[in-house]
Parts: structure tokens; sequence; C-alpha cells
């Protein structure tokens, strides 16, 4: 039998983690031949439901779970973790700006990146879900200095499986068989879902999205507008934002990073920019990625047409943006 990984959760009492920690329990995240030991932080206000989240794993008895650690400390949290997703956060309520909610998540971000350098296994993965995704990413690398890049990222897979959805309904197709949408920049409404290199698999062939929808007016402006407003819509309908698609789209983006990705299928995830597409180097980027042995690479040499080039562009400014405010966060 296979070793037990072991995978932290932060923010585990709260809504993702609750859809989240069933998830890896039941192999949904690793395989359903590994083994995994949880590891569950939160703070102490959240203290007691985390103790309640432990008691309902036990309860479920779940045959990969081989272990809980549930705590309130950092450092107990992070000991020899190998993959680590990072949901915890200071969340932006109801009138506040993702900028006023920054300075909290600098420091949640630094202090969770020492631990994690400190404490956490070789080679451990990371995976940032919290927002501002990107730039508590961005933090997080600053401070764990010894944490390859490689090894550092964050979550847009939720928003490349609503492209992939937006366009599995618009042509009335499973949804399995669509794929290589591409989700580039910054988890916010600035994202750039972009379906002009996505095909559909037919019973004759591949298929163009491009060509089957022969309609970019709708790629360029409806298809965008409801996969980046996604998240607000979920809110409206269900007064709380995504967390099942969010939790399935954490495990979907480990899953593939640690297992690989299909030949010939890519999948985006936010990730440390080296310069490709003319992204500046250093910012997290989400790029289309494809994974194998454990490694991300950016796929190279799609074409990119002015109306997407000037998409990537903006979402990339708004990166940087972000990136200096959370600098002048540190400095204050
Ligand atoms: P909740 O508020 O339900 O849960 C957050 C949990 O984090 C709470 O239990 C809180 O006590 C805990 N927490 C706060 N500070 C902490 C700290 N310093 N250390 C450890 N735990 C801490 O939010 P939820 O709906 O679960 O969302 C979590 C985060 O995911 C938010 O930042 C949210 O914006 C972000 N999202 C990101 C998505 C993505 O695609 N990247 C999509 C979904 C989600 O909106």
């Amino acid at each position: 039998a296979k070793d037990p990984v072991r995978v932290l959760v932060t923010g585990a009492a709260g809504q993702i983690g609750y859809a989240l920690v069933p998830m890896i329990a039941r192999g949904i995240m690793l395989g359903p031949d590994q083994p995994v030991i949880l590891h569950m932080l939160d703070i102490d206000p959240a203290a007691e439901a985390l103790k309640g989240v432990k008691m309902e794993l036990t309860d479920a008895a779940f045959p990969l779970l081989k272990g809980v650690v549930a705590t309130t400390d950092v450092v107990e949290a992070c000991k020899g973790v190998n993959i680590a997703v990072m949901v915890g956060g200071f969340p932006c309520k109801e009138g506040m700006q993702r900028k006023d909610v920054m300075p909290r998540n600098v420091s949640i971000y630094k202090a969770h990146a020492s631990a994690l350098e400190q404490h956490a296994a070789p080679n451990c993965k990371v995976l940032v879900v919290a927002n501002p995704a990107n730039t508590n990413a961005i933090i997080l690398k600053e401070f764990a200095p010894s944490i390859s890049e490689k090894n550092i990222t964050c979550l847009t897979r939720l928003d490349h499986n609503r492209a992939l959805s937006q366009i599995s309904e618009r042509l009335n197709v499973h949804i399995s068989a669509v794929k290589n949408v591409i989700v580039w920049g910054n988890h916010s409404s600035t994202q750039y879902p972009d379906a002009k290199h996505a095909t559909v698999t037919t019973n004759s062939g591949e298929k163009s999205v491009r060509e089957l929808v022969a309609d970019d007016h709708w790629l360029h402006t409806e298809f965008v507008a409801i996969v980046q407003q996604r998240g607000d819509d979920i809110i409206k309908a269900r007064k709380l934002s995504s967390a099942l698609s969010a939790a399935s789209a954490a495990c979907d983006h480990i899953r593939n990073w640690v297992l690989g990705t299909p030949k010939g299928t890519w999948v985006s995830m936010g990730v440390h920019s080296d310069g490709s597409y003319g992204v500046q180097p250093g910012l997290i980027y989400s790029f289309p990625v494809t994974c194998q042995k454990g490694e991300w690479s950016i796929v190279q040499g799609l074409k990119i047409d002015e109306y997407s080039r000037a998409k990537m562009d903006a979402t990339a400014e708004e990166l940087i943006e972000e990136k200096s405010l959370a600098y002048s966060c540190l400095n204050e």
C-alpha cells in the first residue's frame, strides 16, 4: 500500500473547507488508491466548528483517511505536509473592496509562508484559493523563498470549468466533450476567459469551438461576461459564495498537477510567469498549462489576436497594481 500523503487545508471550518475535506478523504483529489492524512487549520473563533468537522470526518468512516490533525496552531498544521490548500483568509464583506482586505491578507499569507517554509515536507505543492488568490500567492512566494516558484500556484480552475460549462450549454454538447478553454490572468472580474483555441470532440473528430459557435461577438461579449460574473450570480442565488464548485475545482487542480493532464488537453492554473505571452515575469498569472510527472508547463505558441492581447494585458495591469498594493502593505 502507498504511504499516506499529508494534505493541509487552511480555513477548514469555512464553507469551502466543509465541501473540500470530504472530497480529499474520498480520494477525489489524489486518487482512489492514495491514503491521506488531513491537516486542518483555522483560527480561534472557529475552533469549536473545526472540532465538529473533525468529528464528522471520523463519523464518515472514510477508508482512505489515515489521520486528522485539527488545530489553530500554524506550525502544527504545516508539519510535514506534502500538499497545502490555502483557503483561509480575511473575507471581503459586503461594501468592502478587494483593496480594503489586502493588509489583513498580506499579514496572514506572510505568516503562513514562514510556517510552510520551515515545517512543510520538501517539495510541498501549494495551491492558494483565498482571495485575492494570485496576490496572496505572490506574498507566500516572497516569504517562503526556499519553496520553488514552480510549487506555488493559485486557483483559476473554477473559472476554467465555468467556461467549459458555458460552451457545453451553448453548443448543447456534454461537458466532457469540451476542452482547452483558457482563463488568462487574475482570478477577478478582469480575468479573460478565452475559447478561441477550444475544441469539441464529436463523432467525426475534433471541431473548433470558434467554428461551431460561428459568432465571435458572442465569444467576445456574453461568454466572457457570464464567466466573469458567475461568482456574483451564485452569491445572488445562494446568498453565499461558491463552495462545492470551488472545492471540486481545487481537487481538479491538484489532481492534474500531481497525476498529469491527459494527452492533448490543457487546463488553467495561476502560475509564476516566466515572461511567456509577454506577461511580466514574476507575476502569478493564469495560463494554459499541461502537467507531467508533478510539474506544470505553460503551453507555448498559441496565436493571440488583437482582441485577446488587449484583454490579457488589462488583467496583467490589474495584477501589477495589486502586487504593488500588497508590497506597500508590507512597509506599513
Ligand atoms: P469562509 O469565510 O466560509 O471560510 C474561510 C475560513 O478561513 C473561515 O473558517 C475563517 O475562520 C478561516 N480563516 C480566517 N483567517 C484565517 C487564518 N489566518 N488562518 C486560518 N484560517 C483562517 O470562506 P469560503 O467561502 O470558504 O471562501 C474562502 C476563500 O476562498 C475566500 O477568500 C474566497 O474569496 C475564496 N474563493 C476563491 C475562489 C477561487 O476560485 N480562487 C472561488 C471561491 C471563493 O470565493
